[in-house]
């Protein structure tokens, strides 16, 4: 291995010991990595050198358009702010703080190319958590949107440590921006190691306290050659568009790397709520849509009004769906809407991106996928011992990304024997295709019966009243615990005894009798995260 580039060794100080960290495995031949690797590099130079520069790259609704050149520029001069103004020495973190936008795209590119570890927070952090963030990654930078300055400010008189922070978007053209206009276009990359820290990613966090996940340039570049050319295979003429905040991980690939690692464009929007994703589609013509579950479903009706669909004349060809299980029930609607086979695929923060997915014509409905190239798959039982193929248990994976905890004792719950649990109970079948189940601690046993509780929400999802749903299993004397959904219904539909009545009936009639909901409770709303998953451990409080 390369020597490394950083100068702060923090992050190689608190990677987890050796022995705790999963098996990696290189077995395709794209993933021959050089010892010396900056992603930057890789994504950003090398296609303004190969060609590229004045291929559009990153847009955004209420402007810039940056083509490759442009936003190349705009990274070297944010690098060298980072160096010459603000002091950055390799190694060193730096926050970032933005809704999606090309200027966060140019300042994520700008920490990796001066060596950096970009930390990206989700915009709706408050201070308190960007304090535990400021401290768990001993941060010391940041580069913060002015309309999201009041909280980092609060944070950084909590947390004093993070000394040096730059705004951008300031109105009176002070901050990054006027930084930016003395520094030259120019930048030497710094050459980090293959296995330099680039990035902390922070779990979405349904639970508990948050994990800090560690990965290299060369995991950022793994990511690239497995998913993206195996199973989506979008090409330079692709417009890609989508939801998931670039600081998790899921939005970070979707919506910046793998575009950028096949010279295709990205729109990026500041708030991806259905009417306005639908908006951006039509208007700037995107082809790739990525989004979650719960979006697929809200944006079908109308999707297929506005006939957004390549099939129906719009532009859109392919949709990825990720963060949470996709019900057959919604694949079947956004076909139906779209003509589209959904990409359904999980990924994991841990894992950086996708492990497991199939291409529209190897969909199945209620699988997620086979392990896609460069990944193996398999379900354990609790000895981590394969069980047959049907059985539910403990979904473990490997590959040429894996789980590093910046310095937690939770490391060792992750990864087993060199395989990474991602903490989901599946089943594989016979063909290898793996059929997700549960969160393992969402599997509600009642009298002795497993149930899932996606089952029973796929269950509930195929009546016409229902708009969201959630399952939960409840502690009960009698039989241990009992399913309890928690519903919301669509207009002009109410809540009442009769309508309760009415959807009970209609899950035994789609399922097995005894996974009904004994209980159901209407609410307005479901809570979720900022990455739009369900928490349901909100629900059992
Ligand atoms: C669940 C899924 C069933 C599953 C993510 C794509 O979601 C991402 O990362 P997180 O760390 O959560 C990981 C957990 O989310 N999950 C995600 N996708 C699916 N369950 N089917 C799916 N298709 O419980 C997993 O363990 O927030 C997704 C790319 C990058 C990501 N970080």
């Amino acid at each position: 291995m390369a020597r490394s580039a950083h100068i702060d060794s923090f992050a190689r100080d608190h990677l987890p010991p050796p022995e705790q960290q999963p098996e990696f495995i290189f077995e395709l031949p794209e993933l021959q990595f050089p010892d010396t690797l900056n992603c930057a590099t890789e994504l950003l130079d090398r296609q303004v050198g190969a060609g590229l520069g004045e291929r559009p790259c990153v847009s955004a609704p209420g402007g810039p358009s940056w083509t490759y050149a442009e936003l190349l520029s705009e990274s070297n001069r944010i690098a060298h702010v980072l160096v010459a103004h603000m002091g950055l020495v390799p190694g060193n973190r730096v926050l970032l703080r933005s809704a999606n936008k090309p200027m966060l795209v140019a300042c994520w590119f700008a920490v990796m190319k001066a060596g950096g570890i970009a930390v990206a927070t989700m915009p709706l952090l408050r201070a308190k958590e960007l304090v535990q963030t400021i401290e768990k990654g001993a941060v010391t930078h940041a580069l913060c949107d002015h309309a999201l300055r009041a909280d980092l400010e609060a944070a950084v008189r909590q947390a004093p440590r993070l000394a040096q922070a730059v705004y951008f978007g300031d109105p009176s053209g002070a901050g990054l921006e006027a930084l930016m206009a003395t520094q030259p276009a120019h930048f030497d990359n710094v050459e980090t190691a293959a296995d330099d820290t680039c990035l902390l990613a922070f779990t979405s966090g349904t639970t508990g306290q948050p994990k800090a996940t560690m990965h290299f340039h060369r995991d950022v570049m793994a990511s690239c050659v497995c998913f993206p050319p195996h199973v989506l295979r979008a090409t330079g003429a692709d417009v890609f568009i989508g939801s998931p905040p670039l600081a998790f991980t899921f939005g970070l690939g979707g919506l910046t790397l793998f575009p950028m690692s096949v010279g295709a464009s990205s729109v990026l929007i500041e708030k991806a709520s259905p009417p306005e994703l639908l908006d951006a589609i039509e208007r700037f013509g995107a082809t790739v849509l990525i989004t979650a579950p719960t979006s697929y479903r809200a944006m079908a009706k109308a999707a297929r009004e506005r006939k957004i669909s390549a099939v129906h004349g719009g532009s859109l060809r392919k949709c990825v769906s990720a963060g949470e299980a996709l019900p057959a029930a919604t694949r079947a609607l956004w076909f139906e809407a779209t003509g589209i086979e959904l990409i359904d695929g999980i990924g994991a923060t841990e894992m950086l991106h996708i492990f497991i997915s199939a291409d529209e014509a190897n969909a199945r409905p209620g699988a997620t996928g086979r392990a896609i190239p460069g990944y193996r798959a398999c379900v354990m039982d609790a000895a981590g011992q394969p069980v047959p193929a049907g059985t539910v248990g403990r979904l473990a994976v490997k590959g040429p990304t894996g789980c590093r905890y910046l310095d937690d004792a939770r490391q060792t719950s992750y990864v087993s024997g060199g395989w990474n649990y991602t903490g989901d109970a599946y089943l594989m079948d016979a063909d290898g295709f793996f059929v997700y189940q549960s969160r393992t601690d969402d599997m509600i046993v009642s009298a002795g019966y497993n149930i899932g509780a996606p089952e029973v929400e796929e269950a509930l999802l195929g009546h016409p009243a229902v708009a969201e749903c959630a399952v939960i299993g409840v502690a009960d004397e009698e039989r241990g615990q009992i399913v309890k959904a928690f519903v919301v219904l669509r207009t002009p539909h109410v809540g009442s005894d009769t309508m309760k009545r009415e959807l009970q009936d209609f899950v035994k009639a789609a399922i097995a009798p005894y996974k009904y909901p004994r209980a159901i409770d209407f609410r307005a709303a479901l809570p979720r995260t900022e990455t739009g998953k369900l928490q349901r451990f909100r629900l059992r409080d």
